[in-house]
């Protein structure tokens, strides 16, 4: 994220009002969770928020976690296991600072931990982990995927089997360094009136450790089918990309970042283009919004991140509640505050 020195960009929108759901756990800060269900069992990779002292940026320096926990539970409302230190940047050899929104998924008796961090030259790019049991320890592999950049990586498998790793955001995010895949630290944000980034996707290999074709970009478009300027700020993508499957569509939703959405667009493949449908979640208290979207049994929930507990937009704490949708589809808008 990106991060603009304001440390509590929507707490005027919630004013007054009561948080519809409390954090999951209280003991250690979190943010940005991923939620998937193996074996029946609720797992969340999340971020590990630190304070680690470090002065508020518009490159989000601020955000320099270090290490991941997962959580788990059995049911949603259940008790909440924290799972211990999953990862440590310490054991990535390739990794600098700022250990970002990570994702996981399962294959083949193996579970994979997607995850972005600047490397050594301050540019952030994407590696894997592994491990037997969804927990961790997860263990890195040596460098980072090859021809991979920015932040926010989500894994999704589909069910025919291939996988796609979607990634990317602005500002502290440094997706604006990258233009047809090609780095230029000079690469600038865009300006109102042009068109917006977009985000990335890639196709993984049978190993789920590569990229198995060049990154594309992902096209998100207005309801007449046209990508979004810059200045369409409260719908074009920022970061915090997640994608989910829904009566055999795709739903993409992501951030909207320095307005605060979370965002969604509805495809008829991984690849889209992904047509622009509305608002998932308002708002929260704190700069980044960011979330994931799952089924779990019959019902379909968003797990987010607010600043409940720290009042700082770096000292997040994990949520969940449900998500419904209307009869066509579409998705009920959440307000986190009623
Ligand atoms: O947690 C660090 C960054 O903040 C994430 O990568 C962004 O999505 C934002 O939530």
């Amino acid at each position: 994220a990106a991060l603009m020195g304001c440390t509590v960009a929507s707490f005027g929108q919630s004013a007054g009002k009561k948080p519809i759901s409390q954090p999951l756990v209280s003991h250690i800060y979190t943010a940005d969770p991923s939620a998937h269900i193996f074996n029946g069992k609720i797992y969340i990779y999340p971020s590990h928020d630190i304070d680690a002292a470090i002065k508020e940026d518009d490159e989000g320096g601020h955000f320099a976690m270090k290490d991941y926990h997962i959580l788990s539970m059995d049911k949603i409302g259940g008790k909440v296991t924290d799972n211990g230190v999953a990862l440590d940047i310490k054991d990535i050899p390739w990794a600098g600072r700022q250990l970002w929104a990570p994702d996981a998924t399962y294959k083949n008796g193996t579970y994979y931990l997607y995850f972005p961090v600047k490397d050594k030259g301050d540019i952030f790019r994407i590696g894997v982990a592994t491990s037997k049991k969804p927990t961790g320890p997860f263990k890195p592999e040596p460098a980072p995927i090859k021809g991979s950049y920015s932040i926010d990586p989500t894994v999704f498998q589909d069910t025919d089997g291939k996988s796609y790793l979607y990634f990317g955001g602005i500002w502290g995010g440094q997706l604006q360094r990258w233009t047809g895949n090609k780095y230029d630290a000079k690469g600038a944000l865009k300006k109102p009136d042009e068109l917006a980034y977009q985000p990335r996707v890639a196709r993984l290999s049978a190993d789920m450790k590569e990229f198995a074709e060049p990154v594309r970009e992902l096209q998100v478009v207005d309801a007449n089918g046209k990508p979004f300027h810059e200045k369409d700020n409260d719908k074009r993508f920022f970061e915090a990309a997640w994608i989910h499957k829904y009566n055999g569509k795709y739903y993409f939703s992501y951030s909207t970042g320095d307005t605060h959405n979370i965002c969604y667009a509805i495809g008829d493949n991984p690849y889209g283009p992904f047509k622009y449908q509305g608002v998932v979640l308002k708002p929260v208290q704190g700069w980044t919004n960011h979330h994931s979207i799952v089924q779990i049994g019959p019902k379909w929930y968003i797990f987010y991140h607010d600043v409940q507990l720290s009042g700082k937009t770096h000292l997040r704490n994990v949520k969940v509640t449900e998500l419904t949708y209307n009869a066509d589809g579409t998705i009920k808008t959440i307000e986190a505050y009623k």
